[in-house]
This record gives C-alpha cells, structure tokens and sequence, in this order.
C-alpha cells in the first residue's frame, strides 16, 4: 500500500497545503490530515494491495516472540517495522531471512502508511506514543495494560469475544494480561452451556512474566544457591529459586495485587458478564508458561462430561486429562505452543454447581504475542483493518 498511499499523501500536503498555506496553517494542517486518514482508510478497505506491520518494543521477550510468530504463522507483510528505545535502537533482529534494525520510537510520521502495529513497551510508552503510531490509520493492538479498560477500546480474546475487535473508536485495541487470555479461553465453553457467576482462581505463574531479565535472574538464583554465592533480588520481591512467592505486581488498597485485580475486570469485560472472580496470583521458579487452578460456580449443574464435551470442541483448548496415566498438562512441557492445555477436569467437592479443572498456556505466546496476531488475523479474514 505504501506507494499509493504515499503519492496521494505527499498530492495532499503539496498542492491542497501550498493551496492554502496563506491562512491559517494549523487549521490546514488539520485538514489535510483528515483527508489523509479518509484517503487511508478507504484505500485500506477498498484495494488492499500490501501490508506494513511494526513491532515497538521489538527487544522485549514480547517483541521478539512476535517476530517468531508472525514468522512461524505466515503472517501477511510486505514491510516489517521495528521500534524500540534508545537502548535497542540499532540492534538488528531477522525476519524471515532478512536483517532489520530497530528505529528509534519517535513522535515523528514513521507510522505513515502502517497498517497494523503490535506494541509491547510498557503502559507509560503506549499512551505517551498512541496518538503518534495511529494518526495516520494504524491499527494498535497494545499488550499494555494502558488502556485495556477504556470504554472505547475493546479488550479481544478471540476464541471469546472477536467481533470486539471490529468497533474500535480510537484505533486501538488492547490485548489482556495473560493471566486472563489463558482463564477466559477455557471459561468460554462452560459459559456456553450455563452462565458462570463465580470464579475461584490461583495461578502460578512463570518467571518469563516478568520479562527477559527475570528469567536471566531466575537461571542466575539457582547458580548461585548451589555455588553457595550470595542471591542477586532485583526483578522480584524476594528470591525466587527454590521459593513461590504470593505477590505479582503491586498490592491495592483491598489487598489484591494489580494482577488479581485485573483477572476480575478484564474478564467481565470480555465475556461481557457479570461473573465474580477472586483471584491469588503466585509467581513460581518455572521458567515459562502460567498455570491456574480454577473453581467455577454456575447456575446450574454441569456435568463433567458435558464439560469435558464442551472443551473437547472449544477453540483454542486441548484436553490433557487422564488421572489413570498421570495425564495433565505442565508448564515445563508446554513452553512455545499454542493452545490453552486443560486438564484435572472435576466436580467441586464443595459445591454442587462447581467444578474444578487445571489449565496451562504458554503466557509469552498464547498470553501476549500469539493472542495479539490472531486479533489481526481475524480483522484480516473479516477485512475489517
Ligand atoms: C506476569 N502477568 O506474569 C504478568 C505479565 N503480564 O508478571
């Protein structure tokens, strides 16, 4: 799209803008970048013809496991582009055979002419930058958690709530924090076949969650408990190697941490239900991918078997459940893969319209990069970019 785009723009500033360059400029700019995004706009749903994607925050272990899975999935690109902080301006990451070197993320017009653009740089970047990386029609679909309940910007999962995706005021969409991708997947077909009012959840959750340098500090804990050194703490609250610990993120004023307190939201805003849901969050000393255990309470009993029938034919879910064989899923065995695994599938010993059930996912992928391109996909398959 690039070129077409491009020559209409640069008509646009040069002779409606020399036009009217005697009045008064701002009003003229303003105009003219209406017209620029109408022009966009319909380009984009009338002729598409080639695709432009960025990553900002490609360094990040968000940022690179976007590049993999657009790679590893066929994504659609014509044109790649990076973006990152003055740390990782610069370094140069491949993509489908190619070098390409991060730019500098700046308040300047390089999203002019990008179609989609994954961002994963933190909350305070995606909001100071959200302006600058949609004026010009871009797509956002932001893995922070800035604007993830926003009235005007729709929180997607797509096995659950896709067509969200579609309405969209302020070009942005916002994918949820990982915990909550993972849960809201396997609530869906049991939502389906009763409303479910409450969830009882706790999660244990991988270093990776807390980024690259964790992980690199989880690998250096365990170094140096078994060479008998003194333990570094910096990513988290307290050692990590050989301990769990029960606080992810900050603590609020009910005493629930952020990431409890985003498991209740962010699901009621997917599911778009009125669903309770109490959460403990516990960081643990596996590497990658998140587990929870979850108690759902429905308004009528339902079956394990019409449970587990229900999974069995759910998007986005794999059963692995066979107490006989020791069959259930496990984080050490399901890093990098797709799907949400399910396992421990059974009835609430302690309430007659409860069961119980454990899931795993890959919270790198299927929590952040994966969910975030699959949104894509799905505004591509409905030509709704
Ligand atoms: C964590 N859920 O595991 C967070 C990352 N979004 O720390």
């Amino acid at each position: 799209m690039g070129s077409v785009i491009g020559k209409l723009i640069y008509w646009l500033n040069h002779s409606i803008c020399s036009n009217f360059k005697t009045q008064n400029n701002e009003k003229v700019s303003n105009f003219v970048l209406y017209i620029e995004q109408i022009v966009i706009i319909l380009h984009k749903n009338l002729n598409k013809a080639d695709m432009k994607v960025a990553i900002v925050g490609a360094s990040g272990a968000v940022g690179q496991e976007f590049l993999r899975v657009l790679e590893e999935r066929d994504f659609p690109i014509d044109e790649l582009l990076l973006f990152g902080s003055p740390r990782s301006a610069g370094s140069k990451y491949t993509f489908r055979g190619k070098d390409i070197e991060v730019k500098l993320l700046q308040h300047n017009d390089d999203f002019k002419g990008v179609d989609i653009a994954f961002t994963s740089a933190g909350a305070g970047t995606s909001k100071e930058y959200a302006e600058t990386i949609t004026k010009y029609g871009a797509v956002m679909i932001d893995n922070s958690s800035a604007f993830r309940m926003d009235a005007d910007v729709p929180l997607v999962v797509p096995e659950v709530n896709a067509p969200d995706a579609k309405v969209r005021p302020r070009g942005i969409i916002a994918n949820p924090n990982c915990t909550t991708i993972q849960m809201v997947v396997a609530l869906k077909p049991i939502e389906q076949l009763s409303h479910i009012k409450c969830v009882h959840v706790s999660t244990y959750q991988a270093a990776s969650g807390a980024g690259a340098a964790a992980m690199k500090e989880l690998y250096e804990q365990y170094r140096q408990v078994l060479a008998g050194e003194p333990v570094t703490v910096e990513r988290f609250q307290y050692q990590l190697a050989f301990n769990l610990i029960p606080q992810v993120d900050v603590f609020t004023e009910n005493d629930y941490t952020k990431e409890e307190m985003k498991m209740f939201n962010e699901t009621r805003k997917i599911m778009h239900s009125d669903v309770r849901v109490s959460a403990t969050c516990v960081r643990v000393p596996s590497l990658r991918s998140h587990s929870e255990a979850i108690w759902v309470e429905t308004e009528r009993p339902v079956s394990v078997k019409e449970a587990k029938a229900a999974f069995a034919k759910a998007e986005g879910l794999v059963i692995e459940d066979n107490p006989a064989e020791k069959k259930y899923p496990m984080p050490l065995f399901l890093a990098g893969k797709d799907p949400v695994y399910i396992g421990r599938i059974r009835k609430d010993l302690a309430n007659d319209n409860g069961l119980t059930f454990w899931i795993v996912g890959d919270q790198i992928k299927k929590g952040a990069a994966l969910n975030a391109v699959q949104i894509a996909e799905y505004l591509i398959k409905e030509k709704a970019l």
